[in-house]
């Protein structure tokens, strides 16, 4: 009888694992339809490759600015309060999260006359 009872349990915990684990998985394949984008942009003088980035609203994006130019370029994307600054030939990586509404949002380079100079780009959120 006690054995019974133990085997009953056991079987009980068995399928309330098997359960979480479908749970746990479904949740997570849900999530990684926003999975994070990890994506490099190089700095040069005076424009950003690429110019545009695509990413989903919240999205979590790993941005590795890579200066390749001669001078010191920054990335700025104010409305995610976002500031790269890259030495020449140095690489600098920063975590965001994209903006919750869709649309398009200009970055630039804010060092005097790079703007000017055509170093901008657009994330485009949708
Ligand atoms: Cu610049």
């Amino acid at each position: 009888m006690t054995r019974r009872t133990i085997l009953l349990f056991a079987a009980v915990a068995m399928v309330a694992l098997g359960l979480a684990a479908c749970g746990g998985g479904a949740s997570s394949s849900g999530s990684s339809s926003a999975a994070p984008l990890t994506l490099t942009v190089t700095a040069t003088e005076f424009k950003y490759d690429p110019a545009v980035i695509n990413a989903t609203p919240g999205q979590t994006i790993n941005l590795t600015v890579k200066n390749i130019g001669s001078v010191q370029h920054t990335f700025v994307l104010a409305t995610a309060n976002v500031k790269i600054t890259v030495d020449p030939g140095k690489s600098v990586t920063q975590t965001f999260t994209a903006p919750a509404t869709a649309g398009t949002y200009a970055y630039e380079c804010d060092i005097a006359g790079h703007k000017e100079a055509g170093m901008v780009g657009q994330l485009i959120v949708k």
